[in-house]
């Protein structure tokens, strides 16, 4: 005897089926930061407005072909013991010319949109404006070579103009991708191996962005922030970053809070001692000592939102929490190849933590978008 499939189980897998289609559609609405149903961009608007009508081709296409099959097997099923097995069918050229023609049809009307939005997004308009765009495992480098910036994990640009990142790599494939704004394209080992993205924001705004290339294992902690502002007060951080900090620097924070416990003045010392080896790998603008490329430049760390391209939100306590040891909050990284937890003492950690989080560029920062 071959037993019955019990039939009110139906109604409860069809609840669950429901409920759990509405709750991933609900998540669709909200507007979580790094989210391509909110664009923000041009370039990304554009490969939305792709999207929506290829999801209802796609939404009617499975509609279709699941109503066709779920009525099959309901209708054939075996009722009872004594059901006839239905008419077997083999064949139906009209049948098949159709199912041939239809989705041929669908693809060809998606080919076209996509091409169509994909030759609008690869052009690069002249007066974009350049910024060169470096990956590093696991750290975004920012270049604006015309204006003789270089700063890292946090870009500026500014709102209604074309920015076109001229993109590369020192050591494998990245892909600086950022949700709202665009989508993505790979940044390439090699020295002429560069690519072109060119996108461009009307709303203010820090916007997300993150490595969309799998780079290694703390691939997934390789981010950074677009930080759209105003033309004019991109002109002013633009004035501001190109003053060198050293060798006449003076705290310019006045939101001691940000220092924490240690002494700026004391930090520079001991940030430009040899001993503490941060110069053999980093930058800071101004200092002729201070010419390490290894790592972040880290001119005006203070206004950076995180540390270490997301791992960490920029506080005093983090950056302490980062430079005692490295290697636990970013398993891998190389700079916990030789920062390890005793390499510089608690009070060279403290004044380096004051020393780095003085160094401030002072404009009204947007909301997080
Ligand atoms: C062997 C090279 C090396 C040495 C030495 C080194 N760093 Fe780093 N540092 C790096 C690298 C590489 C990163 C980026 C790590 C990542 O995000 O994956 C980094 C990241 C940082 C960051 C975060 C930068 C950002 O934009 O988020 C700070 C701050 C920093 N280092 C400070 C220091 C200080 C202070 C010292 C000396 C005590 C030091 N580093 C010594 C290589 C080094
Ligand atoms: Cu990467």
């Amino acid at each position: 005897m071959r037993a019955r499939r019990p039939s009110s189980r139906l109604p409860v897998i069809a609840t669950v089926c429901l409920v759990g289609i509405a709750l991933l559609l609900s998540a669709c609405g909200q507007d979580l930061p790094a989210s391509t149903l909110h664009p923000a961009g041009d370039y990304g608007q554009r490969v939305y407005d792709l999207m929506v009508p290829v999801f209802w081709a796609a939404l009617g296409v499975f509609v279709v072909v699941e109503g066709i099959l779920i009525y099959s097997v309901f209708r054939f099923r075996q009722r009872s013991e004594n059901d006839a097995i239905p008419a077997q069918i083999h064949g139906n050229t009209r049948i098949e010319i159709m199912w041939t023609i239809a989705p041929a049809l669908i693809l060809l009307v998606i080919a076209v949109l996509s091409f169509r939005t994909e030759a609008v997004n690869a052009t690069q308009p002249a007066d974009a404006m350049q910024i060169k765009v470096i990956g590093h495992q696991w750290w975004w480098e920012f270049q604006y070579e015309d204006k003789k910036i270089i700063t890292a994990n946090d870009v500026y640009i500014p709102v209604g103009r074309s920015v076109q990142f001229k993109m590369t790599s020192v050591d494998v494939i990245h892909n600086p991708w950022m949700p709202k704004l665009s989508g993505k394209t790979d940044a390439i080992p090699g020295v002429n191996n560069i690519n072109y993205l060119s996108f461009k924001t009307d709303q203010p705004g820090i916007y997300r962005g993150l490595c969309a290339e799998f780079c290694g294992e703390e691939h997934a902690v390789m981010r950074f922030r677009v930080i759209a502002v105003p033309p004019d007060v991109f002109d002013s951080w633009v004035q501001q970053h190109q003053q060198p900090v050293g060798p006449s620097w003076q705290p310019a924070t006045t939101d001691l809070a940000r220092l924490g416990p240690g002494d700026p003045v004391r930090g520079e010392k001991a940030f430009l001692n040899v001993k503490n080896l941060c110069i053999t790998c980093h930058a800071i603008g101004g200092y002729k000592e201070a010419v390490g490329v290894t790592g972040p430049n880290l001119t005006y760390f203070g206004s950076r939102e995180t540390i270490a391209a997301g791992a960490l939100t920029n506080t005093p306590e983090n950056l302490s929490q980062w430079l005692h040891n490295p290697g636990a909050v970013k398993p891998g990284n190389i700079m916990s190849t030789v920062i390890k937890p005793g390499v510089v003492s608690d009070q060279d950690i403290a004044d380096i933590v004051a020393f780095l989080e003085s160094q401030t560029v002072s404009i009204e920062k947007p909301a997080e978008r």
